[in-house]
This record gives structure tokens, C-alpha cells and sequence, in this order.
């Protein structure tokens, strides 16, 4: 345990409100994990509310090697924020960092601190008439710091880029407690290595952000939104072709769904219905958002590529939303897919990337792989085909045990893996890596990758003690 003069030193650097402490007080909001699979030990959660705050903090904790677990809204699908079980860790939660430092509409840019949450990021752009694209499931409770430091994706990758490509400047603590001001908000800065992207997708190994310059975009003014049935797999991907062609490329949203999650998400969660006229749901359907900017257009440029992929044979049948209740229903379909899976059962998840193209070739050779060694397994793949990143999700057969069939877990992940890697893909698209994929990075990272990020987090945090045991075990 971290000694206790420690302990008073660190409150000391806090106003009352700005910690609390192991002492029977219920934690678990800050030392479980998102999926509560994992729950870490603290002896203390410090809640700094500037950055000179974090830069005393990490200075002492730099000078005793004290371990740092940085935290935002706890969202992480993969442990990222959670400390570890030995209680020798704080936690630094940003979530009083929470101001919007500054927004700048001529230059497309906004500042905000890294504990805000996303989706107020989202409406004060938009009260200035500015569209900030992220989104994601978690975007009511999930915070920017997190969302940098994990490179977040989310559901407009295919329109606007990841997380990374949204930052112009970030401003973020140094392992040894120094403050690096790099909240420039440039378009074009050629001046040396690009140090941000380093520390975005760090998961907060080398640093901690507190702040960030982001890339705002003009607000579109339409949006058409509809749920597509499939003729069959293979179909996603001249869909995908048909909207971006048929639409300027205005395709901002292109989801992949099963038949298995609709019907599962109808079961299970409440005010869900299948998005079309008629059951049973397809086997594959996509929801497929465009936005632009001439009003009136998006709604008729549907119509219209919907009408040509149905004429091609490309889709049986689609919905197109009539109204914003309709997008929020087709919307909540897709929320309720997540949340429908865990109530049924016990679940295996993948966050996989490979090449678009090599989509639906990845599900089927994933489907004949985990079926040989899980009878009865029910995969349940959706998600972001747009971009070629898929939750290959698995459900427990039906007629097996919970724990017979996590037993399987580690298995089910080699092979699912394997054939991403075949695919020259990646085993982690969007949720990070953090303390449950450290051993497909030994497996699938080259070791000349692994030997420079080793070298990058000595540079950074020679003491290791910013989170260690994420990213690199
Ligand atoms: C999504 O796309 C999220 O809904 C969560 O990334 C996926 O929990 C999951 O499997
Ligand atoms: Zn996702």
C-alpha cells in the first residue's frame, strides 16, 4: 500500500471536495470497468480542477513512484481506465476539468478540457453552428481526455475520421509532472514529430491530457436516415459503393446488423420494433445515415440510391425514417443491439478491423472457426462495416453453461484473431488495447514495433508509473 504521509501530502494538493479515499465509501463507479469484468484496488481517487493541480500531483508522484491510473468517464471496453488489484495506484479522475476554454467559429476549432463530457462538446458546437462528429454509444458519460487517449471511434469514422484525425493541439502532464502546452489550433504545422499523436492512443501511458484543440466542421443541415435488408452479405459492400457514389460520398453512418441482434434487441429491450413493414428480420441489414447541407436533397438522394440498389438486387426491402422520431427509433435500434446482448446471455466480444472489402470473407471464415471449436455458438457480428471494423460479438450457445463457455474465451479470441491477422487486419480497432489485449500485442505486433513503443514509453515515463500494465504488459 502507498504510505500514508504519501497519501496526506497528495489530499493536501486538493481542495476538500478534490479526493476520496479507500475507507469502506463505495468506489466502484471509479475501480470497475465498463463491462464489469474488472475491478481494481485504489488507495486514493484524487479529482485535481487545473493543470497546474495534475502537474503538482505528477511531480510527486514521479518522485516516489507513485503509479498513476489517469481516468475519464470509465468507458473503457478494455480495462483501460482500471487500476490493478494491488491497491498501490491512485487514480487521477479528470471529471472537475470540465470547461470549454474557448470556441473559435471562423477558425473551425474549439478548446475544451479533457473531463467534458462528449456530448456537451456536441451541443455547444452546435449552439455556434459547428457539427463536432464524434459519436458514440457512451457519448452521455464518456469524456474527451478518454476519448483521445483511447483514439476513439464511434459511428461517423467513415465520414470524419477517428478521434485522432478530429485534434489540432492538445495540452497534457508529463510523467515527471511538466506541462507541455501544445494547444495550438493549426491546420498545418510541419515543425518536427507530430508529439500529439503520440499521447493520443497512448491510454494514458505516456501522459496525461487535460486539454484539447478540436476540429469542428460546418453543421449539416439534412439528414436521411434508413434501415436497409439485405439481399445477402456480400451485398454490404455494393451498398457501400452505391451511397458514397450516389451521394457526393455524403455518407456519414453505415452500420452493419444481423438478424440475430434485431430479434434479440425486440426480446430484450424495451420500445424496440423491427425497423421494417414486415418480419421476420433479414439476415443482414445496414443502417445508413447521409447528411449534407441543401435542404431538402438528402431525403430525394435516398429515394433515389435506394431505389437503384433495390432495382440491382443489392436490398430486398428498406425503411427510410420520416421524421426525427423515426431516426431516434432507428438510432435506438442500434443502442439496443449492445445492451439486448447482455441481457440474454453471457457474451464474447471482438473489436476487429480488416480492409472493407475483406468484410464479409472475415465473418464467414470467423463463423466457420469458432463453430468448430463451440457447437451451438451464436455469433453476433455488428458494427461499423463502413469503416471494416466489426464487433465479432459471440453469445453462449443456448444449451451450454455461462462458465463452460468463457472457459472457451481465450481460444475463441485465438482464433477469431487468426484469422484477422490473415486478413492483414487489426485486433483492436476502436476500443483500445488496454489490460485485456496485452497478449494478442505479443502475438500479432511485429517485434520491431514492439521494441520502439518500449523505447517511446521509456522516453516518456522512465519510472513507469503512468498506467502501467495498459497497451504493454
Ligand atoms: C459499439 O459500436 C461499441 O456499439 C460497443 O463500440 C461494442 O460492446 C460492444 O461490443
Ligand atoms: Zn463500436
Amino acid at each position: 500500500m502507498i504510505e500514508t504521509h504519501h497519501i496526506e501530502y497528495l489530499k493536501s494538493l486538493v481542495d476538500e471536495n478534490g479526493w476520496r479515499e479507500n475507507n469502506g465509501e463505495d468506489l466502484s463507479q471509479w475501480l470497475l470497468d465498463s463491462r464489469a469484468r474488472i475491478e481494481g484496488k485504489t488507495s486514493l481517487i484524487l479529482f485535481p480542477q487545473n493543470t497546474e493541480t495534475v502537474s503538482k500531483i505528477m511531480t510527486y508522484c514521479h518522485e516516489h513512484k507513485i503509479v498513476v491510473v489517469p481516468q475519464g468517464g470509465n468507458t473503457s471496453r478494455v480495462g483501460g481506465a482500471t487500476p490493478d488489484q494491488s491497491g498501490n495506484s491512485i487514480i487521477i479522475c479528470l471529471s472537475r476539468m470540465n470547461q470549454i476554454r474557448m470556441i473559435d467559429k471562423e477558425n473551425y476549432s474549439m478548446i475544451a478540457e479533457a473531463g467534458t463530457i462528449l456530448q456537451t462538446i456536441q451541443s455547444k458546437a452546435e449552439d455556434s453552428e459547428r457539427l463536432f462528429p464524434l459519436s458514440l454509444g457512451a457519448e452521455g458519460s464518456c469524456m474527451i481526455g478518454g476519448n483521445l487517449a483511447s483514439n476513439a471511434g464511434g459511428l461517423n469514422v467513415l465520414r470524419y475520421g477517428n478521434t485522432r484525425d478530429l485534434v489540432l493541439g492538445i495540452e497534457a502532464v508529463m510523467p515527471n509532472g511538466e506541462i507541455w502546452n501544445g494547444l495550438r489550433s493549426l491546420r498545418k504545422d510541419n515543425t518536427g514529430y507530430d508529439l500529439k499523436h503520440l499521447l493520443i492512443g497512448s491510454e494514458g501511458t505516456l501522459g496525461i491530457i487535460t486539454a484539447a484543440s478540436l476540429r469542428l466542421f460546418p453543421l449539416p443541415k439534412e439528414r436521411a436516415t434508413a434501415f436497409c435488408a439485405l439481399s445477402d452479405l456480400d451485398s454490404c459492400l455494393k451498398l457501400l459503393a452505391i451511397a458514397r457514389e450516389l451521394s457526393g460520398d455524403s455518407v456519414s453512418s453505415f452500420e452493419l446488423i444481423p438478424d440475430i441482434a434485431l430479434d434479440m434487441a425486440c426480446e430484450h429491450v424495451d420500445n424496440t420494433r423491427l425497423p421494417y413493414a414486415e418480419g421476420p428480420a433479414p439476415e443482414w441489414s445496414v443502417l445508413l445515415e447521409i447528411s449534407g447541407f441543401t435542404k431538402d436533397q438528402m431525403q430525394t438522394t435516398m429515394e433515389s440510391l435506394l431505389e437503384t440498389a433495390f432495382e440491382e438486387g443489392i436490398i430486398m426491402d428498406a425503411s427510410i425514417a420520416q421524421n426525427d422520431t423515426q431516426r431516434a427509433d432507428f438510432w435506438g435500434m442500434r443502442e439496443a443491439i449492445v445492451e439486448a446482448q447482455i441481457r440474454e446471455s453471457a457474451s464474447i466480444k471482438h473489436d476487429i478491423a480488416v480492409p472493407v472489402s475483406s468484410v464479409p470473407t472475415f465473418i464467414r471464415k470467423a463463423g466457420e472457426a469458432v463453430k468448430e471449436i463451440c457447437k451451438g455458438i451464436r455469433p453476433y457480428p455488428f458494427g461499423h462495416v463502413g469503416d471494416g471494423n466489426i464487433h465479432y460479438n459471440l453469445s453462449q450457445p443456448k444449451d451450454m453453461d455461462k462458465v463452460a463457455f468463457l472457459e472457451k474465451e481465450d481460444d475463441l479470441h485465438k482464433v477469431v484473431h487468426d484469422v484477422v491477422a490473415n486478413l492483414n487486419g487489426s485486433f483492436s480497432a476502436e476500443h483500445g488495447v488496454g489490460q485485456i489485449k496485452t497478449e494478442e500485442m505479443k502475438s500479432y505486433k511485429s517485434a520491431v514495433e514492439l521494441a520502439l513503443m518500449k523505447k517511446i514509453k521509456q522516453a516518456f515515463d522512465p519510472n513507469n508509473i503512468m498506467n502501467p500494465g495498459k497497451i504493454l504488459s
